[in-house]
């Protein structure tokens, strides 16, 4: 049996996944899921939402627990920083991205009127002048590039591909981060993906 993904191109959770599964080298079949037509992911995992992982058989739903399986069956390039304290902070990083980010990015993506996208850009400056500030003085969150930084790049970069934003100027270190995530995960260009 083998491992495959039921995914979605352009969603940031599928996307989060795929960079994990590149980082640790592990060879995956792809099940592209359409949104009119789930009826296979629908089958195999009783829900309707990707990612979902068949790992050998096994059901996997939901990103977080999919890294958190793969992690433990293939641990080379190791997705969490190093000491127990800092993979707590990690988790709880990652959680936030997930939950919370989230809605600040769906809100761009979902503004039709230039009123509902101004109230959009101001919750989602609130969270990207804290990502400035983590990432003031740092290359990655913690001692290299874990799963902290691989959610959040997600949701950034959906920013770029789907609602074609870019994060304005003034955001230095948060710019040059994403630009060396982009480097380090052999990514297109920022601007090629925003064209
Ligand atoms: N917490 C989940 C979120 C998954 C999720 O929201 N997936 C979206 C795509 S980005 C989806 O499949 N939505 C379809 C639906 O809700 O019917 C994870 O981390 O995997």
């Amino acid at each position: 049996m083998a491992i495959r993904l039921f995914q979605s191109q352009t969603s940031m959770f599928c996307e989060k996944v795929r960079i994990v599964l590149a980082l640790k080298k592990v060879p995956y079949e792809v099940v592209d899921v359409k949104k009119d037509d789930r009826k296979s992911l629908i089958e195999f995992s009783g829900q309707r939402k990707v990612p979902v992982m068949d790992y050998h058989g096994q059901c996997v739903i939901d990103s977080t627990f999919i890294s958190a399986l793969l992690e433990q069956k293939h641990p080379q390039s190791s997705i969490y920083p190093s000491g127990t304290s800092d993979k707590g902070l990690c988790l709880m990083l990652e959680d936030w991205s997930d939950e919370v980010l989230i809605h600040a990015i769906h809100l761009m993506r979902r503004a039709e009127n230039p009123e509902a996208r101004k109230e959009a850009e101001k919750q989602l400056a609130i969270h990207l002048k804290s990502l400035e500030q983590l990432f003031t003085g740092k290359k990655f969150i913690f001692d290299r590039l874990t799963l902290a930084d691989i959610a959040i790049f997600t949701q950034l970069h959906y920013l770029y591909t789907v609602v074609k934003y870019e994060i304005p100027a003034g955001y230095k270190s948060l710019r040059a981060w994403m630009e060396l995530m982009q480097q380090s995960l052999k990514l297109p260009s920022l601007y090629d993906v925003a064209a």
